[in-house]
């Protein structure tokens, strides 16, 4: 493995116990448009230090793994067309001195060899529609099935199966536990069909399941009421979006990406105003977990 690269203020504070919260560069380089998504980045790690915790946002740069990055290498991250790395991609990505953001999945396996045990992101990867046929699984729920990190997210998008999303979460042995909210959240919309089997109503609570459990554990938690979007809306992009894909024989990691772009134009920027306030939102709950976890 590559060694890797930790901001200095994350180090010390990691080395001193205190509260870190990794956050992911995907979403920033393929799931927001430039110049929103450096305002979203710098707001999201601003929201962290208002809660008494260091941010450390995760990408690899010129081959090396980076946990925290500069104001330079966040500007970097934000405008060049950078690759989207998973999991399985570092190795080819570090030996061959290429750049890339990482995913729900690279960013929780560099997270914890980092130290670090919370992660505040958007959503996460899941069964896709028709994975019968594609297999397309997202590598995101075998890395939180076997990783300890602790990962805050405002559930799946309903572009995936959620049903069967939730079944893989129950075989793989992943906790669900809804932040003041007993559904699971449904990314744009607050609610889907689905429960959660656990609720829990802080912080304080959040952090003591985690810590009594056996690996890591999925935190879910509702974008803001006054964000979420509107289910007619919802409901006609999405299947516009998914038409799209089959229009355009999208396969593979550029479905996720394709959908969101498709969102975001379509919405005329609705999409993009729910999409920062719910990352927001996971990004301040998943702070004061770690918080909670150092005392
Ligand atoms: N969901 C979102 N926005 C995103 C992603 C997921 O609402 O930007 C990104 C995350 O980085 C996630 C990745 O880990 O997409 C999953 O991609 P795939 O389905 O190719 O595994
Ligand atoms: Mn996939």
């Amino acid at each position: 493995m590559t060694p890797l690269h930790i901001a200095e203020e994350v180090g010390a504070a990691l080395a001193e116990n205190r509260p870190v919260v990794a956050l992911e560069s995907t979403i920033l380089s393929h799931g927001l448009p430039a110049p929103r998504n450096l305002t979203v980045a710098a707001r999201l790690e601003r929201v962290v230090r208002e809660a008494g915790a260091v941010p450390a946002t995760i990408a690899v740069l010129d081959g090396v793994p980076h946990i925290g990055l500069t104001t330079a290498e966040l500007e970097r991250v934000c405008s060049e067309d950078l690759l989207k790395l998973s999991l399985r991609d570092l190795g080819a990505a570090c030996a061959l001195g290429r750049s890339g953001a990482t995913t729900v999945a690279s960013t929780t396996a560099l997270a914890h060899r980092a130290g670090i045990r919370v992660f505040g992101t958007g959503g996460l990867g899941g069964v896709h529609r028709g994975a019968r046929e594609t297999w397309d699984v997202s590598a995101d729920l075998d890395v939180v099935a076997t990783t300890p990190v602790l990962v805050v997210c405002s559930g799946v998008k309903s572009i995936l199966d959620m049903g069967a999303t939730l079944e893989v979460l129950e075989t793989r042995s992943v906790p669900v536990v809804g932040y003041r909210t007993d559904r699971f959240p449904a990314f744009y919309r607050r609610e889907s069909e689905f429960g959660v089997p656990w609720r829990v109503e802080d912080a304080e609570q959040a952090a003591a399941v985690f810590a009594a459990g056996e690996r890591g554990m999925l935190l879910v938690n509702p974008v803001p009421a006054a964000f979420e979007m509107d289910s007619a809306l919802h409901d006609r992009l999405l299947a516009e979006g998914l038409q799209k894909l089959v229009d355009r024989n999208v396969r593979g990691k550029d479905v996720t990406p394709v959908l969101l772009e498709h969102f975001h134009t379509a919405s005329e920027g609705v999409s993009l105003d729910a999409n920062e306030e719910l990352v927001v939102s996971n990004v301040q709950v998943a702070a004061e977990v770690a918080v909670e976890l150092c005392r």
